[in-house]
Order: structure tokens, then C-alpha cells, then sequence
């Protein structure tokens, strides 16, 4: 059957305006810095074609943009994030943005940040506080739509045939927002529709590596599955080289659905291994640079600054896949 690229647009446009900030919001800020404005980014890591093409959207805009970025990559480690976080404090940036590793840990650090007038972005993921005037706004995806979408279109591949499909999930970072909501977002579609079920769960860590580790153990655990939702493409084409040498051909006696839509992705349903990616873009390095500049220039912040998301199949891979930037 064949499917068109399916387009949910984000929540850009809802969520509470923030126009700068006053003291009643927990910042204060200064008027526009006298020269070019300073921002301190820590970055995840290194671990997926989506954190380089995220890496690569956030340096490109802030050249564009004349915003002096300060950029530490803390390659997975959330010491280094807030020892990173903690430096740009120290040396009195404007504004700090950060993609923070996983949701807890960050309420010290980001209210040193607060106590020094510095304005808070969160980029990409989210952090679990019971203080949200520790950051000004939250640019990214909408992770549980993306579960919805994965489930949606699993659902739809069995729908005919098939009464009762068992699934295998291979999920990203524990404690991630992007692993927490799209097992919540893939959960909740699966409880309306009854046809699929989630058998068993192994963490992949994004990484193709990790993806094969977390296929041999979900193999080794159960003879009898019928599908994989893997939280990212890595994770994903780790579990089809797997599939493939245990003769269960993935994309078809195996369905695969994965999140991210990277080149890498794309050819993988080009080549049949995947079935459905569902589009997470990393380019959110202008979202990042528009809010730094309105949040010193008066401009409105939204709380929340959502990115699109697009469910491609392989018909609709090949179209997209020469004019992919990542
Ligand atoms: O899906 C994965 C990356 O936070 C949305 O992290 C991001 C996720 C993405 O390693 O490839």
C-alpha cells in the first residue's frame, strides 16, 4: 500500500508567550549585551547521525546568526554537562542552551544559572524539575506523537491478516526524554487500536552497536515476535543486520519502524531493511538562534517551540533521500 508522507505539523504556535523575562518569571534580564550576544552550549555526544546533524544545525545558525557560541560536547556524560553548564556561570555568558543527557539531575546547576541573571534554553530533550522557571523555553520535538506514529503505522501494516502482532522495543538513553515518550507515545496507540502488543523491552543506547547487543538478548529471550520498534535508525539497522543473520528477514518476516529519518534511515527502507521512519529533525539550530536573539531584543518566547514531524515509507525515502542534508 502505498503511503504518503504523513505531516503533523508541531505545537509551535501554543504554549505560553514569554516576552523577555521579569522578575515575576525568574530572570531579569539585562538589556541586549553591548557586543555580539554569548551562548554556552553543552551538547549531548557524538552517539548518532542525528546528534551530528543536530551538532552541525546549532554551530552553522550561530555563525549565521553572529552569536558568539562557547560549545562543549560532553560525549554522553552528565557530569560533564553541568561542569560544562557550571563554566559558562563562571565566565558570564548571556543566555546557556543545553540538550540535557537524561531528564533528572539538573535543578542545582540551573538555579546557580538563575542566581547569576542567565537564561536557560533547553534544546532537543527535557528535564524533570519541579521548578519550570529554571529555563525560559524548550525547542524540540514531540516525542509522544512520534510513538503514536510508529504504532499507527505498525498497526496498519498487519491490517490485514494478522489478529494479534507481538512487538520488541529497543530503546534510547534510560531516563531521556525522547526514550521515556515515544515508549509512552507507542504504548498509547497500541491500548486504542488491541493489535499489538510490546512482549519485551532492551535499552540500545542510540547507537547501531548497542542496537545488535540489544537485538541478540531480545532474541535470545524470545523465539516468537513479529515486529521492532527501535527508538532511533542506528538502533534500528543494528537490529536488522541481526535479524538477517538469525534468517529472519527484516522489513518483512520482521517489520521494523524507527525514528530519526537520516540518511542512513532512509536507505535502510530504500533497501527494505525498515519498514517506516518516522522524522525527528535535528535541524533546530535556527529555532535555537531565534529565540536567543528575541530573548534580548524583545521579541515573544514561547515556552514551547516545536519542530514538524514527517512518517516516511520507501516510496517516499527515495524522493526525499537526494536532497537530504543529514
Ligand atoms: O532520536 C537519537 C539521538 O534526542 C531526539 O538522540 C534525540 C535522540 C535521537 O541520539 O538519534
Amino acid at each position: 500500500m502505498h503511503r504518503r508522507s504523513f505531516v503533523l505539523l508541531g505545537a509551535a504556535g501554543l504554549g505560553s508567550m514569554i516576552s523577555g523575562c521579569s522578575d515575576d518569571e525568574g530572570f531579569d534580564l539585562k538589556n541586549a549585551p553591548s557586543g555580539p550576544i554569548v551562548l554556552g552550549f553543552s551538547q549531548v555526544g557524538s552517539e548518532s547521525g542525528w546528534r551530528l546533524a543536530n551538532t552541525k544545525s546549532i554551530q552553522k545558525a550561530a555563525e549565521y546568526n553572529r552569536i558568539e557560541l562557547k560549545f562543549d560536547n560532553a560525549e554522553g556524560d552528565q557530569k560533564r554537562q553541568i561542569a560544562a553548564i557550571q563554566s559558562y556561570i563562571d565566565a558570564r555568558v548571556n543566555v546557556i542552551a543545553f540538550s540535557p543527557v537524561v531528564e533528572s539531575g539538573w535543578d542545582e546547576v540551573l538555579q546557580r544559572a538563575r542566581a547569576a541573571g542567565i537564561p536557560v534554553v533547553l534544546t532537543d530533550r527535557l528535564i524533570k524539575t519541579a521548578d519550570e522557571s529554571l529555563y525560559v523555553s524548550s525547542i524540540g520535538a514531540d516525542f509522544v506523537a512520534e510513538g503514536n506514529l510508529a504504532a499507527a503505522y505498525l498497526a496498519n501494516d498487519y491490517s490485514s491478516g494478522k489478529n494479534s502482532v507481538k512487538v520488541v522495543e529497543i530503546l534510547g538513553t534510560p531516563d531521556s526524554t525522547p526514550a521515556k515518550q515515544r515508549t509512552q507515545g507507542f504504548t498509547e496507540t497500541i491500548s486504542k487500536e488491541k493489535k499489538l502488543t510490546v512482549i519485551d523491552r532492551e535499552a540500545g543506547n542510540w547507537t547501531k552497536a548497542g542496537g545488535e547487543t540489544a537485538m541478540r538478548k531480545l532474541l535470545r529471550r524470545n523465539k516468537d515476535f513479529d515486529a521492532v520498534f527501535a527508538q532511533n535508525d542506528e538502533m534500528g539497522l543494528g537490529a536488522a543486520a541481526v535479524l538477517a543473520d538469525a534468517g529472519r528477514e527484516p522489513g518483512s518476516t520482521s517489520r521494523i519502524v524507527t525514528v530519526d529519518a537520516t540518511k542512513a534511515g532512509l536507505q535502510g527502507l530504500i533497501d527494505g531493511k525498515l519498514n517506516y521512519v518516522v522524522e525527528c529533525s535535528p535541524l533546530i539550530g535556527e529555532l535555537l538562534m531565534k529565540a536567543v536573539v528575541d530573548l534580548f531584543y524583545g521579541g515573544k518566547v514561547l515556552r514551547r517551540i516545536s519542530s514538524e514531524i514527517v512518517v516516511f515509507d520507501k516510496f517516499s525515502a527515495a524522493t526525499a533521500l537526494p536532497d537530504r542534508t543529514y
